[in-house]
């Protein structure tokens, strides 16, 4: 299960971070590796700390000026067999 975190509004052209998302897999061996969908076309590894059934996701991405907005983030999260799950993040950039 992915909590990928709050709605978050930033200025547009700057920089977005994720530090609430987080994720729960009941397998206390497995291991994981996670992947940030940033709704702009773009896709990127993310950082994940991990112990045992619980850990956390950070990444961080710089949005275009004058992207469209609203946007969704798409935190997904594989353990070592392959199973993956995804949680959903609304982001608003605001015009300036
Ligand atoms: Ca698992
Ligand atoms: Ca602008």
């Amino acid at each position: 299960m992915v909590e990928a975190g709050p709605n978050v509004t930033m200025n547009e052209g700057t920089n977005l971070t994720l530090t609430q998302s987080t994720f729960i897999d009941p397998n206390t061996s497995d291991t994981h590796t996670a992947i940030v969908d940033w709704g702009d076309g773009t896709t990127s590894t993310a950082t994940v700390t991990e112990s045992a059934t619980s850990g956390s996701v950070v990444a961080s991405h710089l949005y275009k000026d004058d992207e469209d907005s609203p946007l969704t983030v798409k935190v997904t999260v594989i353990d070592n067999f392959t199973a993956s799950h995804t949680g959903l993040l609304p982001a608003c950039s605001q015009q300036r």
